[in-house]
């Protein structure tokens, strides 16, 4: 590895610490924000990255599923929610769900990315057979579903404790949940990006319960809109302190705000520039977590190469079907092949590795052949409520 090179002399303290293996501090994490020498900090993301994982980039197969659009929060960074009868709104009855999944299963996922909006009149007891069906007909797919958002409104429709409403989706077969809603927990941003959604604690609450519960979760941080500094370092400080005493979270995915088609469009989009700073300063503060993602369709494919380089360890899958990002002006694909997610990795002087949900490494040897992708067209099958 080339040697480190410092230009701004502030980062001097900062490296040592990295260097010695010692944990940074909120005033370290907004100099690495702040500083001009990206370079630098990617370096020392770099160093990191390289000592957890070597030259190891993962991915994995998988398949996206959002059950409908429709949502009650109206949130002011989404351009994914609608209302009910809105041009464009939809709700898969369960059949048109297990399709997809029967699609999924033979392009080779092994796992399903299962969030939607907060319907105000499906139960939850849809959620949870359209989770018991999956189970059943794909038995081998990793069901990552539901965000601690989504969570938090199925316990308040149902009447149940979180705690109650986290055992029955693990009942019903929920292997683990998404890292999204985060957002960033600071109530002066929510206020204003998504004043409807539970608040930072609650989400954080809910994560707890989640990990106590044996359900390992994601966490994700969307930047790039109303935040400051501070409040990115309070985000990923206050997941350190959670991931230091449950040990739940797997992945920290940082995901940048587009603004397309949402109620913030006058935000100009992030650059590539922020999105590798952050991408590194979370591999530099997050100490106790393993990977942080590269999501390829939020980034881009180019970025989310050099990205491999300033702190990444996982692209995530191929996707298949994304539509929140695409919906808010992503120009991404909306699917991208193993092989060329296995070409992007190996571009970029990495070595890439199938891994399932929690990380084990996939024997495609041992396993039908994967067919090509299909486009599915949406809502055959749409459910009147
Ligand atoms: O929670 C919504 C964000 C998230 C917009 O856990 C937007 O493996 C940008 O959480 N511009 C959903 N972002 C995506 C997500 C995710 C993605 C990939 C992997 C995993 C994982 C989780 O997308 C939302 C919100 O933070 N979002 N609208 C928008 N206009």
């Amino acid at each position: 590895m080339a040697e480190l090179t410092i230009t701004d002399q502030r980062l001097a303290p900062i490296a040592k610490k990295v260097l010695a293996g010692e944990r940074l501090s909120m005033d370290d994490g907004i100099a690495l924000y702040r500083t001009p020498d990206l370079l630098a900090v990617g370096w020392l993301a770099n160093h990191v990255r390289e000592k957890l994982h070597g030259n190891i980039t993962y991915y994995n197969v998988n398949r996206h599923i959002n059950p409908t659009n429709v949502c009650v929060a109206h949130c002011k960074l989404c351009a994914f929610g609608r209302d009910p009868n809105a041009p464009g709104a939809y709700t898969f009855a369960l059949e048109e769900i297990y399709a997809r999944a029967a699609q999924g299963v033979r392009e080779g996922a092994t796992e399903f990315h299962i969030v939607g909006g907060l319907h105000p009149d499906l139960p939850f007891e849809y959620f949870l057979e359209m989770i018991r069906g999956l189970k059943q007909r794909c038995p081998s797919v990793h069901l990552k579903a539901f965000t601690m958002v989504e969570v938090g409104y199925f316990a308040r429709i149902a009447k149940l404790s979180i705690e109650e409403t986290l055992r029955q989706m693990k009942e019903a077969g929920v292997d683990s949940l998404p890292g999204g809603g985060a957002e960033i927990f600071h109530p002066r941003v929510r206020k204003i990006i998504c004043d409807h959604k539970v608040s930072g604690q609650m989400w954080l609450s809910i994560a707890r319960k989640a990990h106590q519960a044996g359900l390992r979760t994601n966490a994700t941080m969307l930047y790039g809109h109303v935040e400051t500094e501070e409040e990115r370092v309070d985000h990923l400080m206050k997941l350190r302190e959670l991931q230091d005493e449950t040990h739940g979270f797997v992945t920290f995915i940082p995901l940048a705000f587009h603004p397309d088609n949402t109620a913030l469009s006058h935000i100009p989009a992030a650059s590539g520039y922020t999105d590798l700073r952050n991408i590194a300063v979370a591999r530099l503060m997050l100490d106790n977590f393993d990977h942080i993602k590269a999501y390829w369709i939020m980034l881009s494919p180019a970025i989310a190469q050099i990205a491999q380089r300033f702190g990444a360890s996982d692209l995530d899958g191929t996707v298949a079907e994304e539509k929140i990002y695409h919906d808010a002006g992503a120009r991404t694909s909306e699917f991208t092949p193993r092989g060329e997610l296995e070409r992007l990795i190996r571009a970029a002087g990495r070595v890439p590795v199938e891994r399932d949900t929690a990380y084990n490494r996939v024997d495609r040897s041992k396993m039908p052949p994967i067919q090509p992708h299909q486009r599915t067209d949406l809502v055959s099958l749409s459910l009147n409520v």
